[in-house]
């Protein structure tokens, strides 16, 4: 009698306990604001930004199989500076960025993490990630207000709240918010602030919330910056009222958790172990949605150990490697000069076949699960 009752709850167990969505940034819609204040702004489509190369998301679904993209996009463009943070937004970038999040989605079945690329600032871009007003800082008149971050996140989700198949990303990267007070505690007001905007706009859709310290994995229980206290003192205060908010994580394999390193010498598995305890004990759930490693023996066995730890764990869900992305050409977005990007039919610097053709089918592509989600509202299952 007991065990007829238990036999669904350890079905139910089991089909909770697995990766929902792999795939890969895609990394260009924040390009080309590098130099003095107000470098690539508002920016040309195509030429200082784009979003997707559509024939590669092709490439990325129909062959590899992925159903999971992180897109990214620029505050400034989506709100530039003589509007502010808020619901006014770019039309015409707005359209663009539509564009390839309604590619991936409804035409192409997968899912997109949308990605405000900001560090939790708004207002200069041009050294990121360090440059530009931290949103919330009160001694800050130039900052934007966690009201405005509000009211931005209520408009882009009110834009997609008929789309199944999109994942709120908060904001990339929050890192160093002292401000007076707590720091760690504005990124929590933050958090709630976007994650308030979004469901008072009617949407149900998975929310992933961003901690400090680059929103790293090792250093999920430690301080951070200049005693910034630890994400994982705040991060579990965080309430949804539909309870479909999980944990945005990177981690980096190299020397500093830079990602700029060839060479791999942090194993992803014990440095996530403090922060996936933490995960169990909070009943929360996570996407490792950046990390990376470079065109080596090594780094090949450290992606495969990471990439099967996170499948091996029940609190993660998911996870996009970085990156690829329109606009590399032969540049690295991580991991050495020489790896190059993951952008299908491209060379690295030194004219050979960049990541895509080493690191991704010695590390990626024997780890894609045959069983990532297909259909229905991004969730926690
Ligand atoms: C909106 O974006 C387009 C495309 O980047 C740009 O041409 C236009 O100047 C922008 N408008 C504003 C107000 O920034
Ligand atoms: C917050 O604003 C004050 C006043 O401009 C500034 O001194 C401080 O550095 C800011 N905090 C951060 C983290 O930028
Ligand atoms: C990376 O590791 C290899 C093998 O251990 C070593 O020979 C090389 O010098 C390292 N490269 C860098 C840039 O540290
Ligand atoms: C994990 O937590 C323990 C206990 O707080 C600490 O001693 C250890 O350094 C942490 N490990 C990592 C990798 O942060
Ligand atoms: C898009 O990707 C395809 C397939 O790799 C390639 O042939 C094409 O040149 C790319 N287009 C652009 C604009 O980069
Ligand atoms: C989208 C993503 O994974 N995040 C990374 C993607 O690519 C951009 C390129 O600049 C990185 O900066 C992001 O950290």
């Amino acid at each position: 009698m007991l065990l007829s009752y238990l036999t669904p709850y350890i079905f139910l167990a089991a089909a909770w306990a697995k990766i929902l969505y792999a795939g890969v940034n895609e990394s260009g819609g924040e390009f080309g604001v590098f130099g003095t204040p107000g470098t690539g702004l508002p920016g040309r489509f195509g030429v200082d930004y784009a979003f997707i190369n559509k024939s590669t998301v092709d490439i990325f679904v129909d062959q590899e199989k992925i159903n999971f993209f992180r897109v990214t996009f620029l505050m400034e463009r989506m709100c530039p500076l003589e509007f502010g943070l808020g619901s006014k937004f770019n039309e015409t970038y707005f359209q663009e960025y539509a564009d390839a999040v309604n590619y991936i989605t409804l035409t192409k079945g997968a899912y997109a993490l949308i990605d405000p690329h900001n560090y939790m600032r708004y207002n200069d871009p041009s050294n990121q990630p360090f440059s530009g007003s931290v949103i919330g800082n009160t001694s800050d008149p130039t900052a934007a207000t966690t009201q405005q971050f509000e009211e931005f996140w209520h408009e882009l989700a009110l834009r997609f709240v008929l789309n199944p198949n999109v994942v709120f990303g908060i904001n990339n990267e929050p890192h160093d918010m002292a401000s007076s007070g707590s720091p760690t505690q504005l990124i929590l007001q933050n958090d709630q602030a976007a994650i308030n905007g979004i469901r008072s706009a009617g949407a149900f859709q998975l929310i992933l919330a961003p901690g400090n310290g680059f929103t790293g994995g090792h250093s999920w229980t430690q301080v951070t910056g200049e005693d910034d206290a630890p994400s994982s003192e705040f991060l579990n205060k965080l309430v949804d009222p539909i309870k479909n908010t999980a944990i945005d994580v990177h981690e980096y394999l190299d020397v500093d958790f830079s990602g700029q390193h060839v060479n791999c010498t942090q194993p992803g598995p014990s440095n996530l172990a403090n922060l996936t305890t933490w995960l169990h004990e909070n009943n929360l759930k996570a996407v490792l949605s950046e990390f990376g490693g470079g065109d080596n023996e090594i780094c090949f066995e450290f992606i495969d150990d990471l990439v099967q730890y996170l499948a091996a764990n029940d609190e993660w869900i998911g996870w996009s490697i970085w990156a690829a992305g329109p606009l590399w050409g032969p540049n690295s977005p991580c991991c050495g000069p020489d790896t190059g990007s993951l952008e299908p039919g491209q060379v690295n610097d030194l004219g050979q076949p960049d990541a895509f053709y080493t690191v991704w089918p010695n590390s990626i592509r024997p780890n894609i699960p045959t069983d990532l989600k297909k259909f229905g509202i991004s969730g926690l299952e």
